[in-house]
């Protein structure tokens, strides 16, 4: 069953009042900014965190993401002592009951939009990225980086982290690329479509080597959300499910309202459900709406109140559904 979470910031605020009056009680926890390797690296520091979401009502089931961890992903000098304290987190989170590590294997670029104020519906806000915005000749400080190069780096972390995830009793969750462009200014991505990530979790075998079902990011391949959600389920390879959806292509594509993309919602949640995927869920990535600022693009408070109302909704009518037997349906 998917269980109902949202995605929050280490320390209380507003978000956390709204979660607590939705009624969500499972939290995907983002490390503090500045000081995301501290808390990687210290027992203390993550249980602290996780004691905070205690204190105020919400179990924390996910952390999200992990550090950068940029000489991982470019296999730069330096590396061995990031893989170290990736499995310093992983195994303090055993410790500490939180279950899944969301992380990505974004090189040089992360998340990323060039355009944060595209018109959605009703005059929404929303991000989006086109592959144009950017001149693609140009080069990064991080030089051409190859896709063999990145394979070969994604290997090495795995080989180190799936085992102790194993020891530590914790889910891996690999993060799709977004944009899933295969190259941006000469920097390869290579987890940027279905094969790619089953590839990738393939690397070092494991129940727990899993990934991050973010949904926008398939569509946004062009892949078949419904066939990707069918094929990982009965790999029992999700072990986290962003919630989110975008109009257009790899190329160029913006976010939208969570009913308002080119995915069944509806149907997306079904097959979830029916394929037994037992992890959180979240929503992402919302419209900014009337009356606010758009200071935190995708983050705002609005069309999150709003996307997680629909979810819950969504969530509520499939668990409804399968408690009924076909008969009383009649
Ligand atoms: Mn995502």
């Amino acid at each position: 069953m998917l269980i109902l979470a949202d995605y929050f910031l280490a320390e209380p605020d507003i978000q956390w009042r709204f979660a607590a009056q939705m009624g969500v009680e499972h939290a995907v926890g983002r490390m503090p900014d500045g000081y995301m390797e501290e808390y990687a690296s210290s027992y203390p520091l993550l249980k602290s965190m996780r004691d905070k979401f205690a204190e105020n009502g919400f179990h924390l089931d996910v952390i999200e993401p992990a550090c950068q961890n940029q000489k991982i992903k470019l296999g730069l000098p330096g590396r061995d002592e990031e893989i170290d304290r990736m499995i310093t987190l992983i195994t303090n989170m055993g410790k500490l009951g939180i279950g899944t590590l969301c992380y990505n294997f974004m090189a040089h670029f992360g998340w990323l939009r060039t355009r944060y104020g595209i018109s959605e519906r009703g005059g929404a806000l929303v991000t989006g990225y086109a592959q144009s915005d950017m001149d693609q000749d140009a080069f990064t400080e991080a030089g051409e980086v190859l896709h063999e190069r990145l394979w070969e780096n994604l290997e090495y972390l795995q080989k180190a982290i799936v085992p102790a995830a194993e020891r530590a009793g914790v889910k891996l969750a690999l993060h799709p690329d977004d944009p899933p462009q295969p190259y941006i200014q000469h920097v390869g991505r290579i987890l940027t479509s279905a094969e790619a990530m089953e590839k990738a979790v393939d690397l070092v075998p494991s129940p727990n080597a899993g990934i991050c079902l973010c949904q926008g990011c398939f569509a946004a391949m062009g892949e078949n959300v419904y066939d990707v959600i069918k094929v990982f389920a009965k790999k029992r390879k999700i072990n986290l499910v962003h919630f989110r959806d975008i109009r257009g292509t790899k190329d160029d594509f913006h976010e939208t309202f969570h009913d308002n993309g080119i995915t069944d919602m509806a149907r997306c949640i079904d097959l979830y459900e029916r394929n037994d995927v037992d992890c959180c869920v979240r929503v992402d990535h919302v419209p900014t709406m009337a009356g606010e600022e758009n200071n935190r693009p995708g983050y705002e408070s609005l069309g999150r109140l709003y996307a997680v109302g629909y979810l819950k909704g969504l969530l509520e009518m499939q668990h409804r559904y399968a408690e009924i037997s076909p008969e009383e349906c009649i």
